[in-house]
């Protein structure tokens, strides 16, 4: 009696159980820093192996169109939290260290979106958008409002880069491992406390900064950084032991919350690259190489949890990069002179900082084992659209003041339609407008090449039209010979930007 009661309340509710676990299947977004279009296998490096994200592509979809909205960090993540272009918001540039928050709280953001949904929602890694109200804070108490306050239940992240101060973690409102009697102070105007800085004793780095780059104030773990800060000796990280203190941290999130919202933002390969001993010279690319590695070998270690939590069939991983690729981004840590024949943006032409291609279109990865056909993807997306297009899949709709530049373009990221966005505006040094392949960049006054990074940034005093098609590294600039397509898409472009 007892066994047949079990198995007729098992056939009768195991559909609806799938059905249920199916529609909240969990979301693991790794954004990864600094990443470019040809640093991975699956993107056609061949001096460099990625085997995790390789078989990621292979049984998800590559996209091969993917963009940040931005060629740096901070915009594109503000882009990707809120669905709005951060070129409408002052403020959204590069944030020092001790910036305050920039999302307004009470924003409807990616991660809100999911907690309305009833998911629980976490981020690990760099966050870059900004703590509490104001410039002075108090590193030693209640740092709000943060991530806390824009849509995650949990939080253990950086404040801003690894290269910028304070290096610290910081756990929902508090700095990690903090001693009340060695508090921190932070200043990006002028030394505090007595700690060396780069510039006064270059002898004491275990990594030289680039000449001419900033990276020369407050040495922590033998590397100097763009800001000052004294105190907080223990609560300090070491550079080496970061890709595992984020993992376990996502491993205990994962485990213990579902179903989840995880951002999962990695450090590498950004600046400074002092990866762990496991992976240090393993690429022979240099520091940048074998950062690399690491990120790869932390992607298997999460699809490695997924299985032995027994879901990742029900489990949604997404993974790109916030902007493109740059070598020298301020230390002499090999990445250019042991590049050996390394591409990191591939056939595009520029990279990090840069409105060429480049800057923007990055690898972009997501699967679902099972549910997702495995495929590769010319559609045109954004990591803007992520917002609209769940709010679609949670069935939690926006109004037009919400998320008001993203796109619901959820039956594509789920491989189900090949078309992407008709058109998409970017930020590189300069503003630049994509539709049907054609590319056109506004005419700037910046800098057309950075001699520190060594990379075109796309800047031009005069317009530039490039026919992405058959030209994917825009080299032949068809401005001149198209002035209609220039009118047409410089109006489109003036349009976006006034009207939204
Ligand atoms: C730049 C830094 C660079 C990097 C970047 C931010 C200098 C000369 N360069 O200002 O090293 O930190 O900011 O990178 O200081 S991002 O990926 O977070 O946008
Ligand atoms: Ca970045």
């Amino acid at each position: 009696m007892f066994f047949r009661s079990a198995i007729t309340w098992i056939l009768f509710f195991l559909p609806f159980s799938l059905y249920a676990q199916n529609l909240k299947p969990n979301i693991v977004f790794i954004y990864v820093d600094d990443l470019g279009y040809g640093d991975l296998g699956c993107y056609g490096a061949t001096k460099i192996k990625t085997p995790n994200l390789d078989r990621l592509a292979t049984n998800g979809i590559r996209f091969t169109n993917g963009h940040s909205t931005s060629a740096t960090c901070t915009p594109s993540r503000y882009a990707l939290m809120t669905g709005e272009f951060p070129w409408r918001k002052k403020g959204t540039g590069i944030l020092p260290g001790d910036a305050a928050l920039i999302i307004p709280p009470g924003k409807t953001t990616l991660p809100s979106l999911f907690q309305k949904a009833g998911y629980k929602t976490g981020i690990v890694g760099k966050w870059h958008l900004g703590l509490g109200t104001s410039l002075e804070k108090n590193w030693n108490g209640e740092l709000k409002p943060g991530p806390n306050e824009v849509g995650f239940d949990y939080s253990f992240i950086f404040p801003a880069t690894a290269d910028r101060v304070p290096t610290v973690f910081v756990e929902n409102h508090h700095v990690v491992a903090l001693d009340s009697s060695d508090p921190i102070q932070v200043n990006y105007q002028q030394k505090v406390g007595n700690d060396p800085t780069g510039k006064e004793h270059p002898e004491l780095l275990k990594m030289k900064s680039s000449p001419d780059h900033g990276h020369n104030n407050t040495i922590v773990n033998g590397i100097g950084r763009i800001g000052f800060m004294s105190g907080g000796n223990k609560a300090r990280w070491t550079d080496e032991e970061m890709p595992l203190t984020f993992l376990e941290k996502a491993k205990e999130f994962m485990d213990e919350n579902q179903p989840f919202f995880l951002y999962y933002a990695l450090t590498e390969p950004h600046v400074p690259r002092m990866p762990s001993t496991m992976f240090k010279g393993k690429s022979g690319l240099g520091y940048r190489g074998d950062a690399i590695l690491q990120l790869d070998w932390t992607v298997g270690e999460i699809v490695k949890e997924l299985e032995q939590l027994g879901i990742s069939n029900n489990t949604i991983i997404i993974f790109t990069s916030d902007n493109g690729p740059v070598l020298d981004d301020g230390y002499e840590d090999e990445a250019v002179t042991k590049a050996n024949g390394h591409k990191p943006a591939g056939l595009l032409r520029g990279g990090k900082y840069s409105a060429f291609e480049g800057g923007t279109r990055v690898p972009f990865i997501i699967s679902w084992p099972g549910t997702i056909k495995p495929q590769v993807s010319d559609a045109l997306v954004c990591q803007i659209d992520i917002i609209h297009s769940f709010s679609s899949f949670l069935k939690q709709p926006l109004s037009l003041q919400e998320a008001p530049d993203s796109y619901n373009l959820i039956n594509t990221l789920l491989g189900k339609s090949p078309s992407g966005r008709d058109v998409l505006v970017l930020q590189g040094g300069a503003l630049s407008i994509i539709r049907n392949d054609w590319k056109y960049i506004e005419p700037s006054n910046g800098t057309p090449y950075n001699n520190l990074t060594d990379i075109e940034t796309g800047n031009h005093s005069l317009p530039q039209l490039y026919d992405l098609k058959n030209d994917i590294g825009e080299k032949n600039n068809l401005a001149e010979a198209y002035p209609q397509k220039v009118k047409e898409l410089s109006a489109l472009l003036q349009k976006i930007k006034a009207n939204g």
